[in-house]
């Protein structure tokens, strides 16, 4: 039974007054069960206070992004290194927005993912097709050759706790929801790339996630699907009533 995972991608939203706001309106009313995890990934300037502030909330704080290098001048960025330093639990790699705003490849993401695992730092791997390549019926091997190449060089005990998130790009901020029959068909083809790259162990215990205008009206259906472990949510996650009710959904 693979424990379903609601995280909240806040992106470059919130000021600090409004984060800690959302972590008043949350605590005492989050849903807490064996079945679901809780994750919100604020603005990297606010994951230290918010993994302080929030002890006696069951929701865990994660990070948006990481360079693979522990330390160098790289004006800006954080490291694996800094994350584990102060015990940041996931780390969300290769998001479609970091991929295409600021050069992240293939090939970053798997060095990403490496670097993540390599400091127990469990990584939310994103991957997804564009419109153009869903409309040439191109999505599955696109999507599995994204996971391919995310994997290269990471084991299968790594592998067993590595989180995917399916999100068509086309879907992502636009209102449009793939329906969740096709995010269904994705994600299992996902697991099976998983048996095919690992093994079943591995693909049966991999938690993939659907991402892409995700909401309380839509996330019930999404999740009773077999392949769906959960969601990573943008918009809709940042306001605490409608976070809580993801997270009951998912219970
Ligand atoms: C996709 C998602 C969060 P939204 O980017 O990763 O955002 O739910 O706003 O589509």
């Amino acid at each position: 039974m693979r424990k379903k995972i609601i995280a909240g991608n806040w992106k470059m939203y919130k000021t600090i007054e409004e984060a800690i706001h959302f972590f008043e309106e949350i605590r005492g009313n989050i849903y807490e069960s064996d079945k679901v995890e809780a994750l919100i990934c604020p603005p990297t300037l606010y994951v230290a206070p918010l993994l302080a502030g929030t002890l006696d909330i069951p929701v865990k704080i994660g990070a948006q992004t990481m360079h693979y290098e522990n330390e160098g001048a790289f004006t800006g960025e954080v490291s694996p290194a800094m994350l584990k330093s102060i015990q940041v639990p996931y780390v969300i790699i290769g998001h479609s927005e970091r991929r295409e705003y600021y050069n992240e490849t293939d090939e970053t993401v798997n060095k990403k993912v490496q670097a993540a695992f390599d400091h127990g730092i469990t990584p939310i791997i994103c991957v997804g097709e564009s419109l153009e390549t869903r409309e040439a019926n191109d999505t599955e091997s696109f999507v599995n050759d994204q996971v391919a190449k995310a994997f290269e060089n990471v084991t299968a005990e790594q592998a067993k706790e590595a989180v995917i998130a399916y999100e068509p790009i086309w879907a992502i901020g636009t209102g449009k929801t793939a329906t969740a029959d096709d995010a269904n068909t994705v994600c299992g083809a996902i697991r099976s790339k998983m048996a095919e790259l690992y093994n079943d162990d591995v693909a049966q215990a991999v938690r993939i996630q659907y991402g892409g205008s995700v909401k309380p009206g839509n996330i019930e259906e999404l999740l009773e699907k077999e392949h769906i472990d959960g969601a990573l949510v943008g918009g809709a996650s940042l306001d605490p009533v409608s976070f809580l009710q993801l997270v009951e959904a998912g219970a």
